[in-house]
């Protein structure tokens, strides 16, 4: 199986220092290191293969977010990184947000409220690392559309809660969207977002879309981050109403009750009859992941792997979250192993 590795250098530029969480300041989750955990479990599996990552065009991106929002990322970002080390301002987070109540501005001080919705910082690398990990998900997309049956985005940060004109949750942009769009010219696609958070940004990106299909299985909004978006009555509108499916799912899941909602949601998937899949995965929902509530263990992933491909389609596996680091490489290692073995769809 392919494994498209986004470039190592341009997302370890990445690398903000803490975050604000429960009233604390607590080190980053997303770190670099959970790159290299995944990626040094893959160098030494016999049957992974590999490559580095074309890269993305500007089509690619503006195909999915706004450009408005391109250009306040890119110069925010390059803004950060000429002043690596001057002063204190390494990272540029909001302290105050755009509210419903208040005026659309957007510029200066006012816009990283205004994209942001948290306080996921901007640093000088996030620029760089998050077109490397689009072009990451662009490349598998190309790899899948001429004829490999399942290829593997390896990157970071994640990106499924980048929404057409946002950032936050660690996103910045958002890949399996990148994907997802670029297959959709080819026919009808399906995402399927197994993070345990809610994939609000794809979901925003492809709410009004017939041509795309997206289940979101996650903790419940109602007590989990992003706590705004992926409730169960949030099911498409225009042209794309029945084309968005949320499982809000309770706190403490073990991998039984998962895979039985997850087989469930999967009959509504394959009832939309894509021609594409794309998977975003996170190994949040792994028992001893510090962010997460669920309770899966090791081998819920190869069994979550297993009902992914019975849908036989050509997939597209784009890399979200997950936490323990040191566990992340034996997580991805299991979870990706079955696609490789089965060899599913076209090939
Ligand atoms: C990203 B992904 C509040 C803490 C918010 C954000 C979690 C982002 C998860 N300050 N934590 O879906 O794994
Ligand atoms: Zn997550």
């Amino acid at each position: 199986m392919i494994v498209v590795c986004s470039d190592a250098e341009a997302q370890a530029g990445h690398a903000p220092e803490q975050e604000f969480a429960g009233g604390q300041l607590i080190p980053y989750p997303e770190s670099p290191a959970r790159y290299a955990s995944i990626h040094s479990s893959l160098d030494e599996a016999a049957w992974a293969d590999l490559r580095t990552a074309d890269p993305v065009d500007d089509g690619d991106l503006a195909a999915v977010h706004d450009q408005a929002y391109l250009k306040f990322l890119q110069s925010a970002s390059a803004g950060l990184m000429r002043w690596p080390r001057g002063g204190t301002a390494t990272e540029l987070t909001a302290s105050v947000f755009a509210h419903p109540d208040g005026r659309r501005p957007v510029q200066g001080r006012a816009s990283v409220g205004y994209y942001g919705f948290d306080t996921t910082p901007i640093t000088g690398g996030a620029w760089p690392a998050a077109l490397a990990a689009a072009a990451a998900a662009r490349t598998a997309a190309e790899l899948v559309l001429s004829g490999q049956s399942a290829v593997y985005s390896l990157a970071r940060p994640p990106g499924h809660h980048a929404g057409p004109a946002t950032f936050g949750g660690y996103c910045y942009l958002n890949h399996a969207a990148v994907a997802a769009r670029r297959l959709s010219a080819q026919g009808r696609v399906a995402v399927v977002d197994i993070d345990y958070h809610h994939g609000n940004g794809t979901q925003q990106i492809f709410y009004d879309d017939d041509n795309v299909f997206f289940l979101s299985l996650h903790a419940d909004p109602v007590f989990e981050y992003p706590c705004y978006w992926g409730y169960a009555d949030e099911t498409g509108h225009n042209a794309g109403a029945g084309c968005n499916l949320n499982v809000p799912l309770p706190a403490g899941v073990e991998a039984p009750w998962y895979l039985t909602e997850l087989r469930r949601a999967l009959q509504s998937v394959a009832r939309f009859d894509p021609c594409f899949l794309v998977v975003s995965v996170g190994f949040d929902t792994y028992v001893r992941d510090p962010l997460g509530t669920f309770r899966l263990d090791v081998d819920g992933y190869p069994a979550i792997a297993e009902a992914l491909i019975e849908l036989c389609l050509p997939t597209v596996i784009v890399q979200e979250g997950g936490y323990h680091v040191d566990d992340l490489g034996l997580l991805a290692t299991r979870f990706l192993e079955p696609f490789d073995h089965h060899n599913v769809g076209r090939s």
